[in-house]
C-alpha cells in the first residue's frame, strides 16, 4: 500500500534534516563519510521510521526486526537516524568519531544502543544476516533482517558466499537492500570491477529481485511489502541511488566518499539544502 501524501511529506522533511544535519556535523569535526550516508538516508528512513519492528526502549527486544548496515561507513546517517529514533539524544551527534564516545566512525554494537552487528570492513554483513535469520528460523521468531550493502562491496567474494548459504538455507527472512550508487571509494564500480548484471546476478545465487528508486521512500516501501511476501527464498532489493545524493557537487563524485568538508563547500551545501535562491 502506498503511503498517503501527509505521510510521503513527513518522511521528505525527515530526511531533508537529517541530511542538513549530516553537512552541519561532519563539517565541524573535519572527517567522516558524506557520499554513502547521503545515499542511504532514504532507505534507513523508511526502514526505520515505516517498514521495521523496533523498539528504541527495548533495543535488544528478541522479537525485534533487525537492520544490519554492512556498508559500516556510512555510520554517520544511521547514527543520526537512530537517535532521531529515540535509540539514544540527538545531543550526542556532537562526539561522532571523538574519543570515548560511543558514536565511532564505524558503527559498534557493543557501544550504540539501536547498532546490530559491528561493521566497517565490507563483506561481512550478510553473512552475519544469514545466520541471524537462520537463529531467528530455530527459535520460531517471525522478524526480518534487512541487510544494507554498498554496490563496491559486492566485491568481496564473502557476499557471494553468503548468498549462497542464504537460499541453501531459505531464509525468506531477509530482505538485502543493495544501495546501487554505481560508485566505490576510488572510483565508479564499473572502472574498479565490472559487476554485469546485477539483476541477474543475484536472481543465478537463488534471490527474489526487487528494483526501486532508492531515494523514493514510498517506492522503498513498496519494496519491502512485496519482498516480504516471498516464500522459501530470500530477496534483494536493488535499490538505485546516488552516491552524495542532494549537494549537486558531491553527487556521483567518488572524491566525497570520505573527504573533509571545507568552509566555503558547507556553505554550498547548506544553501543548496535550505533551497536558496
Ligand atoms: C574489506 C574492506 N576493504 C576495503 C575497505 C575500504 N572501503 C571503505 S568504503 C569502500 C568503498 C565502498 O563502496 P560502496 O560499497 O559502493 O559504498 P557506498 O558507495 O555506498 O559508500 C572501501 C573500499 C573496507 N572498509 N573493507
Ligand atoms: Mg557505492
Amino acid at each position: 500500500m502506498s503511503l498517503s501524501t501527509a505521510k510521503k511529506g513527513e518522511m521528505n522533511a525527515l530526511c531533508l534534516k537529517f541530511r542538513m544535519d549530516l553537512i552541519e556535523l561532519l563539517h565541524s569535526i573535519q572527517t567522516g563519510h558524506p557520499g554513502g550516508s547521503l545515499s542511504v538516508c532514504e532507505i534507513l528512513t523508511a526502514l526505520y521510521f515505516e517498514k521495521a519492528k523496533v523498539d528504541p526502549k527495548n533495543p535488544q527486544w528478541p522479537e525485534r526486526d533487525r537492520i544490519v548496515l554492512t556498508k559500516g561507513h556510512a555510520a554517520p546517517m544511521l547514527y543520526r537516524v537512530l537517535a532521531e529514533k529515540g535509540f539514544f539524544p540527538v545531543e550526542e551527534m556532537k562526539t561522532l568519531r571523538q574519543l570515548n564516545s560511543h558514536l565511532q566512525g564505524h558503527p559498534c554494537a557493543l557501544e550504540t544502543p539501536g547498532v546490530e552487528l559491528s561493521t566497517g570492513p565490507l563483506g561481512i554483513g550478510l553473512a552475519a544476516a544469514v545466520g541471524m535469520c537462520v537463529g531467528l528460523k530455530l527459535s520460531n521468531i517471525d522478524a526480518t533482517v534487512y541487510a544494507i550493502m554498498g554496490d563496491g562491496e559486492l566485491d568481496e567474494g564473502t557476499v557471494w558466499e553468503a548468498c549462497m548459504s542464504a537460499a541453501k538455507f531459505k531464509t525468506d527472512n531477509l530482505v538485502a537492500i543493495l544501495d546501487y550508487n554505481h560508485v566505490q571509494l576510488d572510483g565508479t564500480s564499473d572502472e574498479i570491477m565490472p559487476m554485469g548484471d546485477v539483476n541477474a546476478k543475484f536472481a543465478s545465487f537463488g534471490f527474489e529481485v526487487f528494483n526501486c528508486d532508492g531515494h523514493d521512500v514510498d517506492a522503498i516501501c513498496e519494496a519491502i511489502d512485496k519482498a516480504k511476501t516471498v516464500k522459501g527464498k530470500p530477496s534483494v532489493i536493488i535499490a538505485e541511488t546516488i552516491k552524495g545524493k542532494g549537494i549537486s557537487f558531491m553527487e556521483g563524485k567518488n572524491a566525497w566518499h570520505g573527504r573533509a568538508i571545507n568552509d566555503e563547500e558547507y556553505k554550498l551545501a547548506m544553501a543548496e539544502l535550505r533551497g536558496d535562491k
